[in-house]
């Protein structure tokens, strides 16, 4: 069964939300990649989020550019958490994504992550600790993950001053 749903506004997000499907994959979490344009396909965005939780989906990764409705537009049908990624535009560089997401009034939380590629990996890791809570196994791959990390870092060297 799907445990997270990766949807984004356009496949030229892609770019971007690559890097959730790549940190999901690399988990062995089960994921699906939908384009949902919340203004160019709204039928298909309220079909989608309204019918999340009966498909067993724990979380949705939304990725989307410009005025980012995508995430708060789905957050508004459905209550499984939904975690926005601010998709860089080419006017803004994201910073309009960014504000679009994350400044959701009162009432319909979205978890907003940076703008990119950064946003997207960690809202995959982000999902991998919510799933994490209730399944041992990845709870144990993300101890593992964070100990890999924190040994490159430990192993890192600067070179000598001339
Ligand atoms: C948004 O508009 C998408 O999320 C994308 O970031 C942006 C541009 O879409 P395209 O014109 O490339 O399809 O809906």
């Amino acid at each position: 069964m799907i445990q997270v749903g990766v949807v984004m506004g356009s496949n030229s997000d892609w770019e971007v939300m690559q890097h959730a499907a790549k940190q999901l994959k690399a988990f062995g979490v089960a994921f699906e990649c939908r384009v949902v344009s919340a203004h160019r396909t709204p039928d298909l965005l309220f079909e989608y989020a309204e019918t999340a939780a009966s498909r067993g989906l724990q979380c949705i990764i939304a990725g989307a550019g410009g005025a980012a409705h995508l995430p708060g537009m789905i957050a508004a049908k459905t209550t499984i958490p939904v975690l926005g990624v601010p998709v860089p535009s080419k006017y803004l560089r994201g910073e309009d994504s960014l504000l679009s997401i994350v400044q959701m009034p009162k009432g319909i939380p979205v978890a907003t992550f940076a703008i990119g590629e950064a946003g997207a990996a960690n809202a995959a890791l982000f999902a991998v600790s919510l799933l994490a809570n209730v399944i041992p196994e990845l709870a144990a791959k993300l101890a593992t993950f964070r100990t890999a990390q924190k040994e490159t870092v430990l192993a890192m060297e600067l070179p000598e001053v001339e």
